[in-house]
């Protein structure tokens, strides 16, 4: 010991979070905190947040246990845009489904599914406008497929093809997508959140009417670009919705190590005095709600808003990742907030808008209408089968103008590439 007078004190540990269960644990959330459906308060959006800080510790939910909508954040949707919704939901996961096979049959190199987040952005993307700004992660493909991208182009883009607007240049599943309000995904996380900011400032700052929302997981809370991204919003009141999408995991990390033991993701938006509110990620309609009223927040220049989707990530973290390693298989099923699909159309039947028959009627759809989008996308072409970019596109795009080192390197490589005897396949 460096300090013989100060041995009576006992010697200094650090606090290791570990999850509560391992792989061959049973699982057991009994302890997980789920506040009754209804039971929320819905303050007006223009509250002060010092009014309603106890929402970052409950939860916003509308769907109870009989699958009725109850309480103050009853969005009140028609049928009809519930079903459109489910739809949507359901076309997400067959997307899902449908692209993760297709990367274990070699036909791409990576693939990102949202099993069991499917309530975050479909519902998100129906309450905010269709030419708000929105500055995802890699979870969100829900958005541009409510907002009506085609597949097909977001499977060129999966399988770097000819097709792929991007010309292979971004790593699989990393849309961009100007013409949905769909901002480029970056893989270093949480780079979005300033972005959406500056964004939602600039906005303001001409005097325009839309807002920028943006997405990260728990886990990417704990990035600087997180904080500082919180501060410049609280400062200059941006026009920006904050969604921190808390799926549990972090790759193999769980969310303590990111503080969700000592506190809930929402309540980051005390400390820098935003409105923060706590959802259940798994219930589409509460989801709608807490988005349709944050952005009335910010279009009515009352400020920024923070939202905690606290919901599970039912699949590994990608197609690279395997969870049987490092968590109970267990937990998927017992996550005691249930599948937002089922939930979702356990709602409509309650309400006499649905049934079973139906429902089954439309999975087969929406599964034939992404294996019908996959036909055409291999036909521009999947990994490893030549009919990819031609090489001498591979220095376009980052530049406006090329500068002459690049040249220079494209006019090397063409030459190298023309002298090797392997030509590149351009066809
Ligand atoms: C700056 C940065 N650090 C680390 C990584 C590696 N990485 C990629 S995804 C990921 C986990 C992110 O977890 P979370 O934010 O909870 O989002 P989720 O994948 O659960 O949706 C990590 C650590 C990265 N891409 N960028
Ligand atoms: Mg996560």
């Amino acid at each position: 010991m460096a300090d013989a007078a100060r041995s009576n004190l006992p010697p200094l540990a650090l606090h290791v979070p570990e999850p509560k269960f391992r792989p061959g644990d049973t699982v057991d959330f009994a302890d997980v905190e789920i506040p009754a459906a209804g039971s929320a308060r819905r303050p007006d959006t223009t509250e002060d947040p010092r009014g309603f800080s106890e929402l970052v510790y409950t939860m916003v939910r509308v769907l109870d246990e009989d699958n009725r909508a109850v309480g103050p954040w009853d969005p009140k949707l028609s049928p009809d845009t519930l079903r459109r919704m489910l739809r949507h939901m359901a076309l997400v996961r067959a997307f899902d489904e449908r692209m993760f096979r297709a990367q274990r049959q070699g036909k791409t190199s990576f693939y990102m599914k949202s099993l069991g987040e499917e309530a975050v952005a479909v519902p998100q993307a129906y309450a905010l406008d269709a030419d708000d700004m929105c500055f995802p992660s890699y979870r969100q493909q829900g958005l541009l497929i409510a907002r009506g991208c085609p597949l097909v182009d977001m499977m060129n883009q999966i399988y770097s093809n000819r097709g792929d607007k991007l010309q292979g240049k971004q790593l699989p599943i990393m849309y961009s997508e100007k013409r949905f309000g769909f901002f480029s995904i970056s893989g270093n996380l949480t780079t979005q959140y300033p972005q959406a900011v500056g964004w939602a400032m600039a906005s303001a700052s001409k005097g325009d009417t839309r807002i920028a929302a943006t997405w990260c997981g728990e886990g990417s809370t704990a990035e600087g670009d997180f904080h500082s991204a919180l501060t410049f919003a609280t400062v200059y009141r941006a026009p920006v919705i904050f969604n921190v999408v808390n799926n549990q995991w972090a790759i193999s990390s769980f969310s303590g190590f990111a503080g969700a033991e000592a506190t809930t993701f929402a309540a980051r938006a005390i400390g820098y005095g935003i409105a923060g509110l706590r959802v259940d990620g798994n219930d589409a309609l509460a989801v709608y709600a807490a988005t349709q009223w944050a952005a009335e927040r910010a279009r009515t220049n009352a400020g920024p808003t923070l939202i905690e989707h606290f919901t599970y990530r039912a699949e590994g973290h990608s197609t690279s990742d395997d969870p049987t390693q490092y968590r109970s298989a267990g937990e998927p099923t017992a996550w005691p907030l249930g599948d937002p699909i089922r939930r979702l159309k356990d709602h409509l039947i309650a309400i006499c808008e649905w049934d079973e028959e139906r429902h089954a009627a439309m999975d087969r759809e929406v599964a034939d209408e992404v294996k019908a989008a996959q036909k055409e996308a291999e036909k521009n072409g999947i990994l490893g089968h030549g009919l990819h970019q031609p090489l001498d596109t591979l220095f376009d795009g980052v530049f406006e103008e090329m500068p002459w080192h690049l040249r220079e390197q494209q006019a090397q490589m063409l030459a190298e590439e023309a002298e090797s005897g392997r030509p590149w396949d351009r066809k």
